[in-house]
């Protein structure tokens, strides 16, 4: 019919600014299409397309496209599809898009039409809204510029965030979408979670031990620049932030900032005098993970990772949901990453449920919604507490007496974390304001448990798709076999865990261990990929 061919016609001539020009396969993986940014133009402009298509498919909706390739390093980039809710994109539209993003330019206009126009049922003239954000990569730019390309070839509403953080890009989308989240601006965003720090740091009696001074690395990108406004927008009296890696001279996730921290169990280089009784918090590239550490009084590094982060979470909301004598549900869902002594901490001492999801946090998101207040996170400290819409009326109804503290408190803590998905500053702010609350000192939080040493390898094979895994990638299914040779070696240690996983991001697979200590620890990973390769 004439409105396809005109539509096929649009996309031909569009396509021809930002053709294909190599056939390197690109697929749409957990953290959406990422590798080298000289790859991904054709790949930015049929996302344009398709972020339009799946916002018109939506009666109108707004969606979310962010650009960005998160910690890894700077001439990576990669780009993500928000659905309207501020979750990650149906996974049905996963497979649609990357089979989408490896056509031909000629094979792209008929396909359009038969795998999304015909079987979605799209009035593809219909309205439609797109929310486009970016990171700081200087190859961002452009890659916006070939999104914004595909958005317009449709028509299309656009509103283009600039250099945001990823996680302000899911708030703007549920707040669009459900104006009882908050004002759909980045104003609304910084006021919202501002408005309750705030106040919860400016209650109770005068803190003794809680000690209002961090430093903040910014991993020389958004977050950075995010961290500054907060900075700005929160008195110095409650908080004062200072910011390292702003990104004035380093380069981007380069020897600092959350993932360096994570995987090398150390602190950025840069930071020349370790300072006693601070916290350093790391976020990473696109600002939605954070790691705390410190320098304990013989000057050890000390790491508080997304486990940790959990537990705190965990224990202040689950105290704060008993205390309110609200009927609410609370659990708490990690991967299989998290450190065993985390898990057996929560389950045996805070006496809330956890359960385990694969990797990638869309599975734990989702099995986080299971509950009335589900907290998740990543030992890579990518995580929050999600609210049910439940919850959060139960919640404000509950607050709005002001009668009992907690309650108001657990108000307050609905408005500082952003609930849609992980955030770096959020989840900041939020141990921030438990440390407050309960006037601890970062040892105090860290005393609760003590790691399991542990260590992370990866091993490059030739083809990591043999490896396949069940009960949340805590065993090996395929090759035949490697799972019970795994078993074995484990047996031999003293608080043995390990598992193996191909890898969601990188074409290599994955090797955890943890033991009771870490040479033992460093030991196991080795004996087990041995095994596997
Ligand atoms: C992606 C995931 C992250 C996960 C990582 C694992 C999202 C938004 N991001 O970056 O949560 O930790 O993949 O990478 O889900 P891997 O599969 O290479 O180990
Ligand atoms: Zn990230």
């Amino acid at each position: 019919n004439a409105s396809e061919v005109l539509l096929k016609q649009y996309v031909t001539d569009n396509a021809s600014q930002h053709p294909r020009k190599h056939d390197t396969f690109i697929g749409y993986g957990t953290a959406g299409f990422r590798t080298g940014a000289d790859l991904l133009d054709h790949v930015m402009f049929r996302v344009g397309l398709i972020s339009a298509l799946r916002s018109k498919s939506l009666g109108g909706k707004a969606i979310g496209v962010m650009i960005t390739a998160s910690h890894n390093p700077e001439p990576d980039n990669g780009v993500k599809l928000v659905d309207p809710l501020g979750e990650m994109l149906a996974p049905d539209w996963e497979k649609l898009s990357t089979s989408l993003a490896n056509l031909s330019d000629d094979e792209l206009p008929q396909a359009i039409i038969e795998k999304l126009i015909k079987p979605y049922s799209i009035d593809w003239q219909a309205p439609g809204l797109v929310y486009l954000g970016r990171d700081t990569r200087p190859s961002s730019v452009a890659l916006a510029k070939a999104v914004i390309d595909g958005i317009a070839c449709i028509g299309c509403e656009l509103i283009d965030f600039d250099v945001v953080s990823t996680p302000i890009v899911h708030y703007l989308v549920a707040s669009r979408n459900d104006e009882s989240l908050g004002e759909p601006t980045r104003e609304g965003y910084l006021k919202k979670l501002s408005g309750g720090f705030r106040r919860v740091c400016s209650q109770g009696k005068e803190k003794t031990r809680y000690n209002p001074t961090i430093k903040v690395d910014g991993a020389n990108g958004v977050g950075a620049i995010v961290m500054k406004e907060f900075a700005d927008e929160i008195d110095s009296d409650i908080i004062k932030i200072d910011i390292v890696y702003d990104g004035s001279s380093g380069r981007l996730n380069h020897e600092c900032g959350a993932d360096f921290v994570k995987v090398n169990q150390t602190y950025p280089p840069g930071l020349i005098t370790p300072e006693k009784a601070i916290r350093f918090i790391s976020l990473d590239g696109d600002a939605d993970r954070v790691i705390y550490f410190y320098f304990d009084s013989n000057n050890a590094f000390r790491m508080l990772d997304g486990d940790k982060i959990a537990t705190l979470f965990a224990e202040h909301l689950g105290g704060l949901v008993k205390q309110s004598g609200l009927s609410l549900s609370i659990g708490l869902v990690q991967s299989a990453y998290a450190n065993g002594s985390s898990t057996n901490y929560i389950q045996d001492v805070l006496g809330i449920p956890v359960s385990c999801a694969p990797t990638g946090v869309k599975y734990l998101h989702h099995e986080a919604m299971k509950y009335d207040i589900g907290i998740y996170f990543e030992a890579n400290g990518h995580g929050t507490a999600a609210f049910s819409s439940k919850s959060l009326s139960l919640i404000k109804d509950a607050a709005k007496s002001g009668e009992n503290p907690a309650t108001v408190e657990l108000y307050e803590f609905t408005n500082i974390i952003n609930s849609t998905v992980g955030d770096a500053i959020s989840d900041l702010l939020a141990v921030e304001a438990i440390l407050y609350s309960r006037d601890w000192t970062i040892e105090d939080w860290d005393s609760k448990y003590a790691d399991l040493p542990n260590k992370l390898m990866k091993v490059l094979v030739k083809d990591r798709t043999v490896i396949t895994t069940a009960d949340a990638e805590r065993k090996v299914v395929t090759p035949e076999g490697v799972q019970s040779k795994i078993d074995n070696v484990v047996a031999k240690y003293k608080n043995g865990r390990s598992f193996v996983r191909p890898s969601g991001t990188e074409d290599v697979v994955r090797v955890y261990a943890e033991a009771d200590t870490k040479a033992n620890a460093d030991k196991l990973c080795s004996e087990v990929s041995a095994v596997v390769f």
